[in-house]
């Protein structure tokens, strides 16, 4: 399901037009019970047949499976037979959970109480519920009888994190075999694992050639064998599966002493660069006697503040915004008349309801944890029997969204996206040395300050990582906005802070062209989910962005997460110093002393006309007093 931002947009309106809305977060964890608990349904090898080539003819799932777990999916898909009239999937619905394939039968789609059209084929439907709770865009209602075979969400992701957690293993394995690794610690080898690339060379393909002088690869065979050989010997060895070969480029760079070859029927290698393996360890000493960095990170502490004001002490001056749950306030003290504050209001009743109280918490404690010139600061926050409210410094220049879209044509020249992207890179280097992952960098949730700088609000996707025995564990919810999310949610990869330079990668791209670079025009967004599963490199670049704003959001954007920049060795610092942001004064952003590209207007300090005009709340909405929000 689809959430709606603080503001209350135009649905009349073209996509570009309205500010974008998040998927709600669908809270997974992996449960190695459910696992265990999964059951497989036996078929006919016709079936089997018939399942898988039905998932490999859909465009969206072949590039969500990626060969991964194809076999368990079709085990664990069962048939239903349905009867004339059934109802399989009713438009609006906003708790889908199944994939259907239609086998036998004929079956009609129907929107707005309309047949739109009829199919009797071998037919995918529901894909996207197998990544959250998609609202269903149309019923299909069994005109006949017939047959389907449906595949579950929590059955689906559950196979998914353990096909990844499988992969991984195995590639850690891997590792532990190789001879000249005994001595390197395990967590080193995890990160080694999650940079390795998978590969597969044709029969006869030279991997490795003798005589190479830049060679910067090393390479573990996977699956199949390859020979070796020299020009004036022939071939002298043969290599299989868990052996590896060019590790001398890895340490030092050297010259290839021999050609290897892919023999029949080809072979699969994992591989590692040495730019990349320098980029995330730094040097290479000898025999890889390295010892992680575990950076050292902050604790998240609530810091609460103006403990002395009370709720009653304000007055309402005007409305900032409306969303799901309620709305945000501009307030102003009745005696100190120079204090002045946005107060979120959100309805209780409708926190239950739509069972968000955990996710209300959450935001809280992360957001009270952060006191940061690039982050929306809460105070305090107060409860009623309706509300709970959160006591928020005023962002009165509107959003970074209407800046935007103000500019004719709409885009920001170079400097301007260099100050926007500084201030969310502070805003992330704050965050991550916490190990908090945001999760929904867009230009709806930044806020423009009275001096023109823009600070990050909206904290409701925010998650602390845990860290266990030195090692991030990775988390599993399908969050964010769906053109800003990378390619390990789709997947259910599992995700970490480097999903937030992804985000910022999208972001540049926006602020400089004014559009995402997977935007469609679909209102599911599988062909947004399809562009991002298929990377950066398909994008084409608008000719007015230099090479250099090209080249950071192609790092940026990298699909695997480990060789982002900003997830390497060198962290956040990596993006400062970046070639895009070159004679960038980090220093003065820091100390806010850098002008700002564009300074608000504000006459007062309760001036609101950067904002949309809000009618007044009439609805009173009931009380909620079942005790469930005690330690707000
Ligand atoms: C203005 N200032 C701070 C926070 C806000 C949140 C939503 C809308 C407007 C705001």
């Amino acid at each position: 399901m689809i959430k709606t931002p603080f503001w209350r947009s135009d649905s009349t309106k073209e996509r570009s037009e309205r500010r974008r809305r998040a998927v709600i977060p669908q809270h997974f964890d992996y449960d190695e019970d459910i696992i265990k608990t999964i059951t497989k349904h036996p078929k006919t090898k016709e079936d089997e047949m018939f399942i898988r080539s039905a998932l490999e003819n859909n465009d969206f799932l072949c590039s969500l499976l990626q060969n991964k777990k194809l076999q368990d999916v079709v085990d664990c898909m069962y048939p239903e037979s349905v009867t004339p009239n059934k109802i399989i999937i009713k438009e609006g619905d906003k708790d889908g959970s199944h994939l259907y394939i239609s086998v036998t039968g004929t079956y009609e789609v129907i929107q707005n109480d309309k047949v739109i059209s009829r199919f009797s084929d071998v037919r995918v439907f529901g894909e996207l519920a197998l990544l959250y709770n998609a609202r269903r865009l149309a019923t299909i209602r069994a005109r006949t009888s017939g047959r389907l075979w449906i595949l579950d969400r929590v059955v689906f992701k559950h196979l998914m994190v353990q096909s990844e957690m499988d992969q991984h293993q195995e590639t850690v394995t891997f590792l532990e075999g190789v001879a000249k690794l005994n001595s390197v610690p395990r967590e080193v080898l995890e990160e080694v694992a999650s940079l390795l690339k998978l590969e597969f060379f044709a029969t006869g393909t030279n991997i490795v050639e003798e005589g190479d002088t830049k060679p910067d690869k090393f390479y573990i065979i996977k699956a199949g064998s390859v020979t070796v050989s020299k020009k004036n010997e022939g071939a002298i060895d043969k290599l299989y599966r868990g052996s590896f070969f060019g590790e001398l480029a890895l340490l030092k760079e050297n010259v290839r002493k021999a050609t290897v070859t892919a023999d029949p029927p080809g072979t699969e290698c994992l591989i590692l660069t040495r730019k990349e393996f320098i980029a995330h360890f730094g040097n290479i000493p000898d025999c890889f006697s390295i010892n992680i960095q575990t950076q050292p990170y902050k604790p998240m502490e609530e810091i609460i503040e103006h403990t002395d004001l009370r709720l009653d002490d304000f007055k309402v001056v005007s409305t900032l915004g409306v969303g799901d749950f309620g709305r945000v306030e501009l307030v102003q003290h009745t005696s100190k008349r120079e204090l002045v504050f946005a107060l979120k209001c959100m309805e209780k009743h409708a926190i239950v309801t739509q069972k968000h109280q955990e996710d209300v918490f959450n935001e809280k404690k992360v957001q009270i944890s952060c006191k940061n010139n690039f982050i929306v600061r809460l105070y305090r926050t107060y409860k009623d029997a309706k509300y709970l409210y959160f006591l928020l410094e005023p962002c009165l220049g509107g959003d970074l969204w209407s800046l935007l879209h103000k500019q004719n044509p709409r885009r920001f020249d170079d400097n301007a996206a260099k100050f926007y992207a500084g201030c969310v890179v502070e805003a992330f280097a704050y965050l991550h040395e916490r190990r908090i992952v945001y999760r929904d960098l867009k230009p709806e949730n930044l806020l423009v300050d009275a001096k023109g700088y823009i600070k990050l609000t909206d904290f409701g996707f925010a998650k602390k990582l845990q860290v266990i025995k030195k090692c991030v564990k990775k988390t599993y919810t399908f969050a964010g906005t769906p053109e800003y999310v990378p390619p390990e949610i789709i997947l259910n990869q599992g995700h970490d802070e480097a999903v937030d330079c992804w985000a910022l990668g999208v972001f540049v791209f926006e602020l400089l062209t004014g559009k995402t670079p997977f935007a469609t025009e679909d209102s599911s967004y599988m062909r947004t989910y399809k562009l991002i599963l298929k990377g950066i490199d398909d994008v084409t670049f608008p000719k007015h962005l230099s090479p250099e704003a090209e080249s950071i959001v192609k790092k940026l954007c990298k699909s695997t997460p480990a060789q982002r920049l900003g997830c390497q060795n060198g962290g956040v610092e990596d993006i400062k110093m970046d070639d895009w942001f070159g004679g960038f004064d980090w220093h003065k952003l820091e100390e806010c002393k850098l002008p700002a590209p564009f300074r608000p207007n504000l006459r007062t300090s309760t001036d609101v006309h950067y904002f949309e005009k809000f009618p007044k709340d009439k609805k009173i909405p009931p009380d909620e007093v079942s005790g469930w929000d005690k330690n707000f």
